[in-house]
């Protein structure tokens, strides 16, 4: 009996311990795909600096870059269950898991960077926002990339008709397949990290992603033709697992954010420039550039894309119509 007891005040006391270790001191995982110097590893690296300088060092982030936990998709589903507590993810794939995220994928649905922002900044945002708490992902702050365009290794594409037959990479998301289907071109969707082996083999003939992350791949180097059709203009965010950060104290909370957002203001100065030097580097090398004078014919052949995904989510129109009308 006084065993049985000895030995229960022990576990208590090992438990009490450990609760007590876990308050006190956090240590979390992030996961980032990008590799050394982009700006996205620069400023994820400096959101687990600023946390613990917040927290007085009662929160530290180990930051694993390149990729190295896994592939994207498989890393939202980590985030989501808390095996890991951070992530900077691209909406893209958050989509098929939030449909109010996914509207950010519908091709064409911004103007231009600023007015995403803006979009972000607003009730569009907001609406985003929840619909991804939902399903255990909170967006602390929102990172920039820029816009994607098609790339491929035979010729520049100036119409739909261009992208006819071509096998065309696509991250996991429904509604960029339909883009690839609508515009007569087979659509593969692939891990990021494939994408390299894929175009050298010839297993695709293109795929589409913006300057900077065309060039820290070295798909520009199988790939030299970079054609500006901009069709997406996909956010992206410094996401946390939903019961973790529910369960912080408000001083933590408030410190964690804070550094979310003071990171998000870095990683978008480093974009802007790593936009222009990434290019620069791979006009340089050769690659031929291309404006589409007439995006008309891209934008005209997405309404189906636009349809399916509405009738999807009926309850989602007011939100296409927020961001179409937001100037
Ligand atoms: C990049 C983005 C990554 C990943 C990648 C891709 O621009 O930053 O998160 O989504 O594109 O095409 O898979």
């Amino acid at each position: 009996m006084y065993e049985k007891l000895k030995t229960s005040l022990i576990g208590a006391a090992a438990v009490l311990a450990l609760a007590g270790h876990a308050a006190s001191a956090a240590e979390w995982r992030g996961w980032n795909i990008h590799v050394e110097g982009y700006p996205n590893t620069v400023a994820m690296d400096k959101f687990a600096e600023l946390v613990a300088e917040k927290t007085g060092g009662e929160i530290t982030l180990q930051m694993f870059h390149g990729g190295t936990l896994g592939n994207q998709p498989d890393a939202i589903e980590q985030v989501r269950l808390g095996a890991l507590e951070i992530g900077n993810f691209n909406l893209g794939p958050i989509g098929p898991i939030a449909a109010e995220a996914n509207v950010v994928s519908l091709p064409f649905i911004f103007k231009d960077v600023a007015h995403m922002f803006r979009v972000l900044n607003g009730e569009g945002g907001a609406k985003i926002a929840e619909g991804m708490a939902a399903k255990g992902l909170i967006p602390l702050s929102w990172y920039d990339a820029g816009a994607r365009s098609f790339y491929n290794g035979t010729k520049p594409i100036n119409a739909p008709a261009d992208v006819a037959g071509m096998k065309v990479r696509v991250m996991n998301n429904d509604l960029y397949s339909g883009m690839i289907s609508e515009l007569g071109g087979n659509p593969s969707p692939m891990a990021f990290a494939e994408v390299y082996q894929a175009l050298k083999t010839g297993v695709v003939d293109g795929a589409e992603n913006n300057w900077p992350s065309y060039e820290s791949t070295g798909h520009f180097e199988v790939a030299g033709y970079y054609s500006l059709s901009q069709h997406l203009i996909i956010p992206e965010c410094l996401c946390i697992n939903a019961d973790v950060y529910n369960a912080l104290s408000d001083a933590h909370k408030a410190a964690v954010k804070e550094a979310a957002v003071e990171s998000a203001e870095l990683q978008r100065e480093l974009w802007t420039a790593r936009e222009a030097t990434s290019r620069k580097m791979v006009e340089d090398s050769g690659v031929v550039t291309n404006e589409i004078a007439d995006k008309g014919p891209f934008q005209a052949a997405m309404a189906p894309v636009y349809e399916t995904y509405l009738s999807a989510n009926p309850e989602l129109r007011p939100l296409v119509e927020l961001i179409q009308t937001t100037n």
